[in-house]
């Protein structure tokens, strides 16, 4: 869903930059022959019509060397802690805002813009919200998102409206909470539909962690958001979390797992992004994790979990861009070598890219056979990944010249190559599927085709 204010600023952006084109042309202005003017996080990622944000705590706007930074590199920030309900609403119906605005006002006072972290999470909530009974968890959820929003109407991009609730593993289950609990599973479409009525301009955002490839809580996070886009629940983006370590790399299939949800027609942000590491290695990861979200055209932006690692919430570790001192890292080179399309290492992304057809190729009385061509772009791939979504009651039984894996409602297919997936320039390969209809014959619906260089 596209806000209006997004339309505008949509139109806005392509005027200055046709304005541009015609006084360049007339000799007026010197445009950079390439995208790679900017020099800082946020003007970079504003080139590719992206955001570049960091999370930030209140109580260290103080320190010079942070501000500074942050005022210098970062077009949009998210309270780290501020804006979380034991923040807020300590005590029912009593609302501290003092922290939360005075980050508002600092990032809105110069041009950045401000994400919503976070209304619904089972986690930092005050001990009061643990003791309702279903009804007034109720009254007490619709009037804390209507609070947040309302004060903020406006002013806030996207909102996380819904924070980590599912379970990790294999299950895709939800996670126990309070709201789980006493509200039942309708308690994510609920807090939706109050966020929407409360600020629509707002984008509202599940988002989430260990959601970034595709895996069984991805898969049901994609299920739930797919459901609510169909029956037209007000949803809008996905925030994945993208903490990162060696236990939990920067998956192969992130680039896919991406671009399935952005199918669906939502937003796509990286949101809470840190990589525990150092030098090349890190570097390397960074670089990837911002090619995956320049090659997916619906992500929007990221934010990286803090401006230092001085004060990353992984202490410990230097996750971050900017050293304990404020001084760039080689990971702050490769975000801003690839947001300016320069060559970070690392891979991923490139100029690679693929597309796809689907034909029915046979049909009996009760099941179909169908055939999906994928065509390399103008450069070679190296490999490729394509979704194909049947619908249910229908079941794939069978494949041929690809590999699949499932989700877990059997419904939807990953299929990747089988062995060797390089493709030459323009080249193309096929594979195919039995479908036993059980009484439906809807074409199955095939997402983007996502390539690797
Ligand atoms: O960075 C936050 C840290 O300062 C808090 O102590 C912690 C409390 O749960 O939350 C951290 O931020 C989390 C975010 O709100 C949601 N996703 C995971 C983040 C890291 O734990």
């Amino acid at each position: 869903m596209i806000s209006p204010s997004s339309g505008l600023t949509r139109v806005r952006r392509a005027l200055v930059v046709a304005t541009a084109g015609l006084l360049a042309a007339a000799g007026l202005v010197a445009l950079p022959s390439t995208a790679s003017a900017a020099s800082t996080l946020g003007a970079s990622a504003a080139e590719r019509g992206r955001y570049f944000g960091t999370a930030v705590a209140a109580n260290h706007l103080g320190e010079a060397a942070y501000a500074n930074t942050l005022n210098a590199e970062f077009n949009s920030v998210t309270p780290e802690n501020e804006m979380k309900w034991d923040a807020t609403e300590p005590n029912r119906n009593s609302f501290t805002f003092g922290n939360a605005d005075q980050i508002v006002n600092h990032a809105r006072s110069r041009g950045m813009r401000v994400r919503g972290h976070t209304l619904v999470w089972h986690s930092q909530l005050p001990g009061w919200v643990n003791s309702l009974g279903a009804s007034d968890l109720r009254a007490a959820m619709t009037n804390h998102i209507n609070q947040l929003m309302g004060r903020y109407r406006g002013q806030i991009h996207s909102w996380d409206v819904v924070n980590e609730a599912f379970v990790d593993g294999n299950s895709g289950a939800r996670r126990s909470s309070p709201f789980q609990d006493r509200l039942g599973n309708g308690f994510i479409e609920e807090a939706f539909r109050i966020a929407r009525a409360a600020d629509p301009n707002a984008k509202l955002c599940y988002n989430d962690y260990n959601t970034d490839g595709i895996n069984a809580k991805s898969n049901a996070v994609y299920n739930m958001v797919r459901d609510f886009v169909s029956r037209g629940v007000p949803i809008d983006c996905v925030g994945f979390q993208s903490h990162f370590n060696s236990a939990s790399p920067v998956p192969s299939d992130y680039q896919a797992n991406l671009q399935r949800f952005a199918d669906l027609g939502l937003e796509v942000q990286i949101t809470e992004l840190d990589i525990a590491g150092s030098g090349t290695a890190q570097a390397n990861d960074y670089t990837r994790v911002v090619n995956t979200c320049l090659a997916v055209s619906r992500c929007t932006g990221i934010t990286v979990w803090g401006v230092t690692d001085k004060y990353s919430w992984r202490s410990g570790d230097t996750p971050l861009l900017f050293d304990g001192n404020y001084n760039k890292k080689p990971a702050y080179t490769a975000v801003l070598n690839a947001l300016n399309n320069g060559s970070g290492g690392g891979g991923g992304g490139g100029s690679a890219s693929c597309s796809v057809s689907y034909v029915e190729t046979q049909r009996w009385g009760d099941r179909f056979n169908g055939q999906v061509t994928v065509t390399a772009g103008s450069a070679p791939v190296n490999g490729w990944t394509v979704t194909v979504t049947v619908t249910s009651p229908q079941r794939v039984s069978t494949t041929w010249n690809g590999s699949p894996t499932w989700d877990s409602s059997g419904n939807v297919m990953t299929m990747r190559p089988n062995g060797n997936g390089s493709l030459a320039a323009g080249g193309s390969t096929s594979f195919g599927f039995t479908v036993m209809a059980n009484g439906n014959w809807t074409a199955p619906r095939l997402g983007s085709c996502v390539a690797t260089a």
